[in-house]
C-alpha cells in the first residue's frame, strides 16, 4: 500500500480496491489525463465552491439538536469551512434580518434569536444553498414536510430551529455578515472527487 501511495497516489489505491469492478472504478474516479476536455462544452464542470449560512437557533441549541442537524449536512457530502458558538447581538440581528423590520412578529424574533447561544456554520458544496434549503424545510414547521429539519424537530413558526440562507447574494451578505474572513478554511475533502464528477 505504501507502495501505491508513493507511486501513484490515491488513482490507484481506488483501482486497487475496485480491481474486481472496472466499471465502477472508472466512474469513481476523478476525470484525469483529459477526461474532462473529452466530454466538451456541453458539460459544465460543477461550481463545487458554493456556500451557505446555516445556523442552529437557540432553540435548536437548547434542545441539544446540534449534532444532529450537523450529521445531516456532513452525510449530504457538504464541506464544513466556518463553525463557531455565539451569543448573537442586536446589532447583528437587525441587519441579518432587515428586510423583516416590519413585520408584526419582528420584535418576539430578535428576543427569541438572543435568547441563548446560535452556532453557526458555513457548509460548501454544489448547489448547496437550494439543496439546504430543501433540507431545512418550509419557514412554517407546520407545513414543512418529514425528513426536513424544521418538519422533524418543530412545530411552530416562533420556534423554527434553523436559519438557512435562501439565495446564493443573501449567502454572500449572511456570511460577510456573521464570520471574519479569516474563520472560513479552504481546505480539500478527500472524498471531493468521489463525490462528484469534476
Ligand atoms: P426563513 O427562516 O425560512 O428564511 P423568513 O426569512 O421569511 O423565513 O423569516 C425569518 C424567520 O422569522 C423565520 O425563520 C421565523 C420568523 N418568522 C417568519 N414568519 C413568521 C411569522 N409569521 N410569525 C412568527 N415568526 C415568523
Ligand atoms: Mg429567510
Amino acid at each position: 500500500m505504501v507502495l501505491l501511495l508513493q507511486r501513484g497516489g490515491v488513482r490507484r489505491i481506488l483501482q486497487h480496491f475496485y480491481s474486481g469492478n472496472q466499471g465502477n472504478t472508472k466512474r469513481l474516479l476523478p476525470a484525469a489525463d483529459g477526461a474532462a476536455g473529452r466530454r466538451g462544452n456541453s458539460t459544465a464542470v460543477p461550481d463545487v465552491r458554493e456556500r451557505t449560512l446555516i445556523a442552529v437557533k437557540p432553540d435548536g441549541v437548547q434542545r441539544r439538536l446540534v449534532g444532529k442537524i450537523m450529521q445531516r449536512f456532513e452525510q449530504r457530502g457538504f464541506k464544513l469551512v466556518g463553525l463557531k458558538m455565539l451569543q448573537v447581538s442586536d446589532d447583528l440581528l437587525s441587519q441579518h434580518y432587515c428586510e423583516l423590520r416590519t413585520k408584526p412578529f419582528y420584535p418576539s424574533l430578535l428576543q427569541y434569536m438572543t435568547s441563548g447561544p446560535v452556532v453557526a456554520m458555513v457548509w460548501e458544496g454544489h448547489k448547496v444553498v437550494q439543496t439546504s434549503r430543501k433540507m431545512v424545510g418550509h419557514t412554517n414547521p407546520a407545513e414543512a414536510q418529514a425528513g426536513t429539519v424544521r418538519g422533524d424537530f418543530s412545530f411552530h413558526v416562533s420556534r423554527n430551529v434553523i436559519h438557512a440562507s435562501d439565495s446564493p447574494e443573501g449567502a454572500q451578505r449572511e456570511i460577510q455578515l456573521w464570520f471574519h474572513r479569516k474563520e472560513l478554511l479552504n481546505w480539500e475533502c478527500c472524498d471531493q472527487a468521489i463525490t462528484c464528477e469534476l
